[in-house]
This record gives C-alpha cells, structure tokens and sequence, in this order.
C-alpha cells in the first residue's frame, strides 16, 4: 500500500485526487489548516472523511511540515496547497508568494534532506503563461504571468525543475488548465454562474453581477484531471505536462450555456460595462457587468495543447465542455 502526502486536501482537486488515491488502494495522509469553517465538506461528499488521516499544519509552519515527514514515510506528496484565487492575489500578494512559493521550496528541501526518493508533484498552472501571444499553449510556450498568483506559481515551476535537475528528484509539473466540477468554490466564475442562475430561477437573488465576460479559458473536469496528475507521478521519469481540453470558450458562452439550463432565453444588449443579459420572456435583467469584478491585469487568452499527455500518460479529457456545465448545474439541482 503506497503512502500519499496531499497539501491542500480541503480544496476541490484534493477531495478528487484523495477519492482517486483511495480506489487505488492507497492510504491517504491530508494536509489541512484549522479552520472555523467546516473543512470537510468535500470528503463528505464522496464518503471518505474517515478513510484519509488529517494533520493539521500549514504551509507556512516549517517546522510543523519537518514533523511531519519525520512521522510518516510517504512514497508520493502532491502539493495542491495554494492561495488559488487569482484576484485575491492582487489584494494579498505577499501571502500569496508565502504560501505559493515559498510553501513549495519548504517541501522540496525537507524532501532533499529527508528522503529525496520521495516523488514530489507541483500543481502548476496555465495562469504561468498569462498573456503569451502564441495559441495553443504547450510545455514550450514561453510564461508571461500576469498576476501574483502566476508570479508565485513561476517561482515554483522554476524550483521545482531546479531541484529535479540538480539533484536528480523525481519532480512532476502538472501545467494545468483551468477545471471545474460542483464542487468547485463560490468565487471562481463557473460556480458562481451555475450557483447564481439557480438563485435567480428560484426568487433568491434578482439578477448576477459578473467582471470581465470576454475572457476565454480551457475548461475541464477536475474529475478527469486528477488522473493525469497520478499518471505523471507513476512514470519511470519525472517531467511536466499540459493538461487541459484544446478548446476555448468565453465566460460568456458558458453563462448562455447554463442559462439554457436553467430555460432562460438570454438577450444581450449594451456594450462593456453597460452590457446586459435580459430574459426574453419575463424582460427581466439577468446579468449585470460590474467593475469591481474587473482584474487589475486580465488573462484573455488560454487553450492548452495536451498532445505530450495523451501520447506519454496516455490520457486525453473524458467530459466535454456542455458535460461539465450540465453537471454542474445537475449538482445544483440535485441531480448529480
Ligand atoms: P482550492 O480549492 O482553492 O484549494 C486550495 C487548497 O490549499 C485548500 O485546501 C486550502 O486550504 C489550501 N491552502 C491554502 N493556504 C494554505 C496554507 N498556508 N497551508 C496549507 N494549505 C493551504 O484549489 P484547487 O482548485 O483545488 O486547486 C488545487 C491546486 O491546483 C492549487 O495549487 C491551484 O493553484 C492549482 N491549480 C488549480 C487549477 C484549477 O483550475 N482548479 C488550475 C491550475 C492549477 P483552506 O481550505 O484552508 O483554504
Ligand atoms: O474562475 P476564475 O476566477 O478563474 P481564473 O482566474 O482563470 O483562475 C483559475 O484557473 C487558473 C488556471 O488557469 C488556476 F490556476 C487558478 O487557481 C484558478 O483556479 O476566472 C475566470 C475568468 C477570468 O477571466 C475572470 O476575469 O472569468 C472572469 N470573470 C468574469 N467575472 C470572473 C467574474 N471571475 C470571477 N471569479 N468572478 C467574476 O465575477
């Protein structure tokens, strides 16, 4: 039975991953922070909050993480902490570089102290290429982040290879596109869409307010990504792949695709921040651009060429982009 360190076992990939791991037979050792909130609603909602042992620490707390490699022989650590709201970043940069980079150079050195037989897997991002002219974007694109969140997940793609390279680890990066599923967080736009129209349909709130519509993204299923992440991590030799669908969607697209869910029948009107979305049918204002959800810096522009993945792990996407907002919006309704 393989022993496997998760960072960040609360967020959305943790739970996924942790639910892979264990069907895999694995035993399963999460990291988690304390929290007045209840940490364990995902767990919960795949039935595997008693099967995974959590130890309180924190990327933060260098002596709190040595601890905890002295108590547990892992054989895999994947590192999914992070502050991962990219518009947050903007308003706690120096946190944000804490955790996201300095969080990973911590591990990489205990592990190089400790047992550097450990394999070691980064989670990093396509929000890395930032805004990179040239489409799709490979494991060759050059990286032009645009924001501290990519600035910070720079620092540990770099370390990451650095350490694999000087001193022979076993060191994945897992370049991933953006992924979503029901149980993604209230924040990021996919859930807020699919969460707000059902709020809208019921009366709850009148209408949603969102940022920049026109931006596009590589979409995918969290579920389908965490098991190109346990692929990389069983290959004979560490290297970094992109992980995402080749395609590319507007926020627009996905809201008129889970308006259609929900029987809304959008029209659009107005121009920048004065652009609307009625519903044709009650004249009601369903969509509202506000400013405050505009990004300091924005990146317009991600679709990721997954061809290394599908050719070395033998992985391509499961779920398509219609899939993923139907699912989502299932989960709302209680269908998922
Ligand atoms: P998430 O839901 O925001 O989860 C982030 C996790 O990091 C949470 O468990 C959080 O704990 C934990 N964390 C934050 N600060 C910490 C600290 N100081 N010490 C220990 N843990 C800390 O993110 P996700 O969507 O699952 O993404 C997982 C990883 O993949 C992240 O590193 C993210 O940056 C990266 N990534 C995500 C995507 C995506 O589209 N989802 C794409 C590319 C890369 P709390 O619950 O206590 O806050
Ligand atoms: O859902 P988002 O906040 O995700 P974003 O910024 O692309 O970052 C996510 O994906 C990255 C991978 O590329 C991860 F590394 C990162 O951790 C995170 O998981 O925003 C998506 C797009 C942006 O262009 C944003 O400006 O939607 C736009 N948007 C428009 N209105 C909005 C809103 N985003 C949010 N969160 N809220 C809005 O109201």
């Amino acid at each position: 039975m393989k022993l496997a360190l998760i960072t960040g076992i609360s967020g959305q990939d943790g739970s996924y991953l942790s639910n892979f791991l264990i069907k895999k037979n694995y035993k399963v050792v999460g990291l988690d922070r304390r929290s007045s909130r209840n940490q364990n609603w995902r767990l919960d909602y795949f039935g595997i909050t008693d099967k995974v042992i959590i130890e309180y620490s924190d990327l933060l707390e260098e002596a709190s993480l040595f601890k905890l490699f002295k108590k547990y022989n892992f054989d895999e650590v994947y590192n999914l902490s992070a502050l991962s709201y990219v518009a947050n970043s903007f308003e706690v940069p120096i946190t944000t570089t804490n955790v996201n980079s300095l969080g990973t150079l911590k591990l990489l050195e205990i592990i190089r102290t400790i047992k550097k037989k450990i394999k070691f897997y980064q989670a990093s991002t396509s929000e890395m290429f930032g805004n990179t002219p040239k489409l799709p974007q490979n494991e060759t694109t050059p990286f032009n982040p645009v924001s501290p969140y990519g600035i910070s997940k720079l620092y540990s793609y770099h370390i990451s290879k650095n350490y694999r390279n000087a001193y022979g680890m076993f060191i994945c990066n897992g370049i991933l596109f953006n992924h979503e599923s029901p149980l993604r967080s209230q924040e990021f736009v996919t859930k807020k869409i699919t969460l707000g129209l059902k709020k809208i349909k019921e009366g709850k709130i009148n209408y949603l307010s969102l940022g920049n519509i026109y931006s596009k993204r590589d979409w995918g299923f969290a579920g389908d990504y965490v098991e190109a992440i346990w692929k990389m991590m069983q290959k004979k030799k560490s290297d970094d792949y992109i992980i995402s669908t080749g395609e590319q969607y507007t926020v627009k697209n996905f809201i008129n695709e889970a308006a259609k869910y929900y029987d809304f029948k959008l029209v659009w009107r107005g121009k920048g921040c004065n652009e609307k979305a009625y519903d044709k049918i009650t004249k009601k204002i369903i969509i509202r651009i506000d400013k405050k959800y505009y990004r300091p810096l924005e990146v317009y522009n991600l679709m990721g060429d997954y061809s290394k993945a599908k050719k070395l792990l033998k992985w391509k996407p499961k779920t398509s982009f219609k899939s993923l907002v139907k699912l989502m919006c299932d989960y709302e309704n209680n269908k998922y």
